[in-house]
């Protein structure tokens, strides 16, 4: 058995295959001035400082060979799959589908809906474009994820307390073992991210687990998955 060093208390790794991370709207829109952050009037900058260790985290999916997917919010150039409470929410001055540096805010194919270049999708990857907060609402992850025989999500990406929260309660309710990586997922307001951090593992974990990257390195390093060793079940 391998187990994460987490809150509230260990994670144990699967024994078979069924470990994949997830790259939550790691896009320029959220990351980048010009994007729909900054006309949220956040300061988007503080959102780079993961940049590093997801990085690293990608390094060592990738030597593993084991499956990562992105996901990137965005609507279609028509708005149809945008709601216009959605659209309407919020006084700023630019809105979704509005023209900015970036291309058209928050809509899918736009430069400013791409993911950052530091930590691009290699081909075999899988993205998810999604019309909404959390990632299985209208779109093909559940799929996926059931296709690939993964039970196991590593969570990752922004804003923790907006998408990425919603995903991991959207995949915990489907029974997907969730963990949420500490220092691989930032919020424009630091507050909300601790808040979220608390409230994932609270009353036994009501929705996951906790780890910084740190712990996951030194668990992949003795992680053997039945089907490396060449067993199968
Ligand atoms: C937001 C997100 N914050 N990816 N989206 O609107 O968290």
């Amino acid at each position: 058995m391998v187990l994460i060093s987490a809150l509230p208390y260990d994670y144990e790794l699967p024994t078979s295959d069924g470990l994949a991370l997830l790259i939550i709207d790691m896009q320029r829109d959220f990351l980048e001035p010009g994007g729909f952050g900054d006309a949220l009037g956040n300061d988007v900058s503080r959102l780079q400082a993961i940049v590093p260790i997801l990085r690293e985290l990608l390094s060592a999916f990738r030597a593993r060979n084991l499956p990562i997917f992105y996901t990137v919010e965005g609507h279609k150039p028509d708005l149809s799959d945008c709601p216009p409470s959605k659209l309407h929410r919020g006084q700023g001055k630019l809105r979704i589908g509005d023209v900015a540096s970036m291309g058209r805010i928050l809509i899918l194919g736009e430069p400013g809906n791409e993911i950052i270049p530091e930590l691009s999708p290699l081909p075999g990857e899988t993205v998810i474009p999604k019309p909404g907060k959390g990632a299985f609402y209208h779109t093909n992850l559940e799929s996926l994820l059931r296709e690939k025989k993964i039970t196991h999500l590593l969570v990752t990406g922004v804003t923790t307390e907006v998408c990425v929260q919603t995903t991991m309660r959207e995949a915990n309710d489907r029974g997907y073992e969730c963990l949420l990586v500490e220092d691989a997922t930032e919020s424009y307001f630091p507050d909300f991210q601790q808040s979220t951090l608390e409230m994932i593992r609270a009353q036994g974990g009501i929705v996951g687990w906790t780890a910084p990257a740190a712990n996951i390195f030194q668990a992949l390093e003795k992680w053997k998955p039945r089907e490396k060793l060449g067993i199968r079940s």
